[in-house]
């Protein structure tokens, strides 16, 4: 990860108008404060998903029309325990099926695995530690149908171009029947989704700015995190949350293993994270574009979040 994390970072600090990936947020500490965001009130998405997962499971399951047993692989499960109740269901319920957790985290697949474990202890669960699409090429030789869970709207952070392209990988790693049930946030009132990521507690700042710690730490750099702000902004018109870091004055960090002084100016702009809303009608067109046929949207009671159900 380090050698790709530097080219990144060399590549995004020397650009014209700089830029960091969001995918980086995630070490320790970043997925720490991560939770955290999760359990803000103004966070709207954890809870509407939860909602969602937890108040449909019976009519998602319906909608799956699947024969047993069948495999459910959730891309991306981290340790954040969201799938629970969906599971719990199944396995009241008695179905025959096998869940694959896949995440690049063995601590965070260790954890989940065995809080899963104590709690319900007829789930057949093999978690997997590694590269989603090598573990997807295995998945396409299994004779049984697959669920693919992509939540938490975890699409919303990729570029429209990269978005279209990693739906196009799943697919292609789908056999015909597979479903997807992916988790995407709605277009909705502005102000509601500006609190969610401008917070009045400063969460989200400390999230941005602990990539410029990690960047000190891992390429020994000497950013100093009191010289740069946190700004964020939606646009209602595209959908787009987009978030930034300012330096707060005209100054030069070096960034040792990297060989390289960076400059900032006054007030510019590190673009670090988009965060994208969609409409109905949008992931229509995605679904349609990345050859998927869209079966159902499962909302929560506020119309805030989809769980969107797509077939192969
Ligand atoms: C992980 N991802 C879907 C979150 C989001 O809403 O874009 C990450 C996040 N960034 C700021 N707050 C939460």
């Amino acid at each position: 990860m380090t050698d790709t994390f530097a080219k990144d970072v060399l590549a995004g600090l020397t650009a014209k108008n700089k830029h960091l990936s969001s995918k980086y947020f995630y070490d320790d500490n970043g997925s720490r404060i991560f939770q955290e965001i999760m359990n803000m009130p103004e966070y709207y998405l954890t809870d509407a998903e939860f909602e969602i997962l937890s108040m449909q499971s019976r009519q998602i399951i319906e909608a799956l029309e699947f024969s047993q047993p069948f495999n459910i692989i959730e891309l991306g499960a981290g340790d954040g325990f969201k799938t629970f109740k969906l599971l719990e269901n199944l396995v009241n319920q008695k179905i025959d099926f096998k869940y694959v957790p896949i995440d690049i985290s063995q601590e965070a697949m260790d954890i989940l695995t065995k809080r899963l474990k104590e709690r319900l202890p007829d789930l057949n669960i093999k978690p997997q530690v590694g590269d989603y699409f090598e573990i997807l090429k295995v998945n396409r030789e299994s004779i049984y149908p697959s669920l693919l869970l992509f939540l938490g709207s975890n699409i919303g952070n990729y570029q429209n171009d990269k978005a279209i392209e990693l739906l196009k990988l799943f697919n292609d790693n789908m056999k015909d029947g597979d479903k997807l049930l992916i988790g995407m946030d709605l277009k909705k009132n502005p102000v509601t989704i500006h609190n969610a990521y401008y917070d009045k507690h400063g969460i989200t700042k400390r999230f941005n700015l602990n990539l410029l710690l990690r960047i000190n730490r891992e390429l020994d750099a000497d950013f100093k995190v009191d010289d740069f702000d946190f700004y964020c902004h939606y646009n209602p018109d595209n959908g787009e949350v987009k978030s930034y870091l300012v330096s707060l004055r005209e100054q030069k960090v070096n960034i040792k293993k990297l060989n390289k002084t960076i400059d900032f100016g006054y007030h510019e702009l590190i673009w670090t994270e988009l965060s994208k809303k969609y409409s109905l009608q949008d992931i229509k067109l995605l679904a349609e574009e990345t050859k998927f046929k869209l079966n159902y949207n499962f909302l929560d009671c506020k119309h805030f979040f989809t769980d969107s159900l797509w077939e192969k």
